[in-house]
């Protein structure tokens, strides 16, 4: 499963705008997928001679408002970008955050009340785990209505609840003191060469892209072969296990072992055959704990 991210912000911010700009795609759909660009990929693929290379993507939704229905949209996602207007000189963006993050306490509460709604009448039934879920969202409804918020119960949630407001939220303000995206937007539909020579620096976009990462607490490891070369997000502090279930859950069911070697390793040396020679790889089991910058070679049968 592709890491998943929610666009969020009030009407005319540049939501749709941002969504283009990460994902190339005109907001006629409202999901597309962000390359998550990483120059370590390049030299892999170089090294290995892959006919395709892949980077990890990031999967984009955007939602077209902020009622509690449509925030709900995001109730899967794994963090919020929440856009801001600072171009148009009308809004503070200070204060649409202020705004937004109220949209998002008020779409959690109608949640849990809904929730709350449903289980109580399914609890009719007699059914004691279901009278508890509604003993606790009941406590849960009443600590909201004190103020206080999701991120601050101090016991264990009930399963399945996917509030927004303990999510990652990302903040992009739009503008001269952020982020151009109307430009970044642009630059999106040229070449890579036109649009190195119209910006100073990197994209703007790749700090966005890059603070989602950290926040997600990701590392990225690769599968080079020649056939593709491949770059995939992890958890930090997964297994080498996880792993193979990213690739594909058939590699991760007959998981035998794996090679691992040091990105930069396999680079230095100018191919497997010859880290192989340098004893530079080394052979894992489904526990080890892999590391950025890891480049796996997953044995299984199938
Ligand atoms: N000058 C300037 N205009 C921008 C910028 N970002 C967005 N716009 C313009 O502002 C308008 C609204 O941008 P959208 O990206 O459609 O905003 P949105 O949040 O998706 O709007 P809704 O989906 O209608 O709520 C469009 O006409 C954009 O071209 C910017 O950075 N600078
Ligand atoms: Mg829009």
């Amino acid at each position: 499963m592709a890491l998943e991210v929610g666009i969020v912000g009030l009407p005319s911010s540049g939501k749709s705008t941002l969504f283009h700009a990460l994902t190339g795609t005109r907001a006629t759909s409202d999901v597309g997928m962000a390359a998550i660009p990483d120059p370590r990929l390049t030299q892999l693929a170089g090294v290995v001679g892959a006919r395709k290379v892949t980077p990890a993507a990031i999967r984009v939704v955007e939602v077209r408002g902020t009622g509690p229905a449509l925030l709900g949209n995001l109730r899967q996602v794994d963090a919020l970008l929440v856009v801001l207007d600072g171009f148009s000189g009308t809004r503070t963006p200070g204060d649409d955050l202020e705004t937004l993050r109220l949209e998002l306490l008020g779409a959690d509460h109608d949640h849990v009340e809904r929730r709350l709604e449903r289980i109580v009448k399914q609890a009719k039934s007699g059914e004691q785990k279901l009278k508890q879920e509604a003993a606790e969202l009941e406590r849960l409804l009443a600590h909201l209505d004190g103020g206080a918020t999701i991120a601050d119960w101090p016991g264990q949630l009930p399963g399945g609840l996917e509030p927004l407001t303990t999510k990652p939220l990302i903040s992009v303000e739009n503008g001269p003191g952020g982020i151009d995206l109307k430009l970044e937007a642009e630059l999106r539909d040229m070449s890579a060469e036109d649009a190195a020579e119209f910006r100073e620096g990197a994209s703007a976009l790749e700090e966005v892209v890059r603070g989602l990462t950290r926040e997600l607490d990701l590392l990225t490891f690769f599968t080079a072969g020649e056939k593709e070369t491949r770059a995939w997000t992890l958890r930090r502090g997964r297994s080498a296990l996880d792993a193979a279930a990213t690739v594909h859950s058939d590699i991760a069911r007959g998981f035998i072992r794996c090679e691992v070697i040091r990105w930069d390793d396999l680079v230095a040396a100018g191919s497997h055959a010859e880290a192989a020679r340098r004893n530079l790889q080394r052979l894992e089991g489904k526990a080890y704990e892999v590391q950025d910058g890891d480049v796996l070679n997953i044995r299984f049968n199938v």
